[in-house]
């Protein structure tokens, strides 16, 4: 009692005060939340597919999607997506992938962007796809050198999560640059502007993960860490895997 010379009515104010900030805090939080995960181009179903593939003695439903990730609004819009407002590095057509469970999925990325340099090496690492590899215009490759991606595309867990886990992490070829500008690719596929990667992985049990980008590819604002890396669905996006 001596250390408080509040009155009885001036620490009750305070604690209700004290309890409406908070509340209007945790209020704020959950519209922010909402908002971070409102769909802003939809979502993208993988097509499923009429054959089957045979893994271990076990027989998998095929399905596959793909993506395209720019290094610009202009590039994307060369592609025919146009969904982001920011003239950031995008991923699309949609940053929200649907998949079936316990299926064998092929994802194919368009990758028109050029890079600079990793800062963990580990995201070199081709990590939890069939065959351990990533196929960038018809080469399988298990790993990319630190200075030679643009993106990477990372699908995870949510930390608590009591549903299957699932984690697949691929390097993505860069779009070399000099003086004049991108230097043409070989690949046919994206008419030389870039690289087409494939990669495939088994779902699990149905549930909701995130992907992102492990590349440090937004502004100088948090360490390359700020827009397009901290806007949600630029550089990230949900999974949803249904049964
Ligand atoms: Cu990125």
């Amino acid at each position: 009692m001596a250390s408080s010379n509040m009155t009885a009515g001036k620490r009750l104010t305070s604690a209700l005060v004290a309890t409406v900030l908070s509340v209007s805090v945790v209020a704020g939080v959950g519209v922010l939340l909402h908002k971070l995960s409102a769909d802003p181009n939809g979502t993208l179903v993988a097509t499923k597919e009429a054959d089957t593939i045979t893994i271990d003695g076990k027989v998998y439903p095929k399905a596959s999607l793909t993506m395209g990730v720019y290094a610009d609004k202009e590039q994307a819009a060369e592609d025919g997506f146009t969904g982001m407002k920011n003239d950031w590095v995008q991923y699309g057509p949609s940053n929200h992938l649907i998949l079936p469970a316990n299926t064998y999925v092929t994802m194919t990325i368009h990758g028109y962007d050029g890079g600079e340099e990793l800062n963990n090496p580990y995201f070199g690492k081709v990590i939890g796809t069939v065959g351990g590899t990533v196929n960038i215009d018809g080469e399988d490759i298990t790993s990319l050198p630190y200075n030679k991606i643009q993106h990477t595309w990372t699908l995870h867990g949510i930390p608590s999560s009591s549903q299957d886990p699932l984690f697949v992490s691929v390097p993505l070829l860069r779009v070399e640059e000099d003086d004049n500008g991108w230097v043409p690719t070989k690949d046919p596929i994206t008419n030389l502007k870039g690289h087409t990667i494939t990669f495939s992985f088994l779902t699990k049990g149905a549930g909701n993960y995130v992907w992102n980008c492990e590349f440090p590819c937004g502004d100088d604002t948090y360490a390359k860490f700020g827009a397009a890396m901290s806007g949600y669905g630029y550089m990230s996006g949900k999974v949803t895997v249904t049964a």
